[in-house]
């Protein structure tokens, strides 16, 4: 059995990689993702400058899931690309993932612009659906933003990229995205970010169990299951077929990894599951969708990937 999956020109051995933001801050997390069974890695979102990030506490695990308040802690872009850069070298036959934010428009066209005079050769995410940062608004839930955004970067960046997404609620939004998305030299979307500005309260005190933004903050893990598919659903209907779809959001078990691909998805990241359970997460996942797979009879992803059946 394969579960070897490809994007564009791109091969990976494995349809699991990590979600951005988890376990990919530092060099030394970002080398036990490739040690790992997972296909590959994607970094935290780098932004033109390091930052701290939001007071902790910042994240929390639930019953269900999680929320996190992180606020975009992390190294700075030329940290991830001079890490990037080496990892290249070092694993030529291992294409990895930079993802990029900006705090306003600007940031992506100064982002955009360093990894394009770069060597490279990866695939670039930029993630325009943070729900985190105190003012900011998520740049994707503004049509006209977005595209003021990506009409920039594209006026420049000539390399593979992509867009992080978050979840869209009605299908009038995925009919306006997806127009406007297929417009775009796009190599792939990645759906869905974490449910913005969700609130959990810790019941023993009343109290909100994150700090930042008076306790809202970004749902993540099983809450965000049929949420996740539906936007890789709605996307694979209504995208050129040339632009492939990550699917993230929701899985804890082989048969989540398996709806992400019945819905269309190319390739499967966890987030929540990985902050939780560690490494660990990519051989059981694998192991358990080999097994669905198996009792199928199907030997590759394609086997199954889009052929979701509806109620006629
Ligand atoms: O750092 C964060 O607070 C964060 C980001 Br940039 C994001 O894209 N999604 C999320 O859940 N948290």
């Amino acid at each position: 059995t394969s579960l070897a999956t490809q994007i564009g020109d791109f091969h990976f051995k494995n349809v699991l990689m990590n979600a951005s933001g988890v376990h990919c801050m530092t060099a030394a997390e970002l080398d036990e993702l490739a040690a790992s069974p997972a296909g590959t890695l994607v970094t935290k979102s780098g932004t033109p400058n390091a930052r701290p990030g939001n007071p902790e506490p910042r994240y929390q695990a639930l019953t269900m899931g999680s929320i996190n308040s992180m606020g975009l802690p992390n190294k700075g872009l030329d940290y991830y690309l001079d890490y990037a850069l080496a990892f290249q070298v070092k694993h030529p036959q291992q294409p990895i993932f930079m993802s990029v934010a900006g705090m306003g428009p600007d940031d992506y066209v100064t982002l955009a612009q360093k990894i394009q005079d770069s060597d490279f050769t990866g695939l670039t995410e930029f993630n325009l659906s943070c729900p985190n940062v105190p003012g900011k608004p998520q740049i994707a839930y503004d049509l006209e933003t977005t595209e003021q955004i990506l009409d920039n970067i594209f006026r420049l960046f000539k390399k593979p990229a992509g867009v992080k997404l978050p979840p869209f609620f009605d299908l009038a939004q995925f009919d306006q995205m997806a127009a406007l998305l297929n417009r775009y030299p796009l190599q792939f979307i990645n759906s869905i970010n974490s449910l913005g500005n969700g609130l959990m309260i810790d019941p023993a005190t009343d109290t909100t169990v994150i700090r930042p933004k008076g306790g809202f903050g970004g749902i993540g893990g099983a809450y965000a299951k049929p949420i996740a598919l539906a936007n890789v659903r709605a996307f694979r209907q209504r995208l050129r077929a040339e632009i492939a779809i990550i699917g993230t959001g929701g899985v804890n078990t082989g048969r989540d990894v398996y709806d992400l691909i019945l819905c269309g998805a190319d390739m499967v990241q966890l987030g929540t599951v990985l902050q939780e359970e560690g490494i660990p997460a990519f051989a059981r996942l694998s192991q358990e969708l080999e097994a669905i797979m198996a009792t199928k009879g199907y030997t590759q992803l394609a086997d199954f990937k889009g052929q979701l059946h509806t109620i006629a």
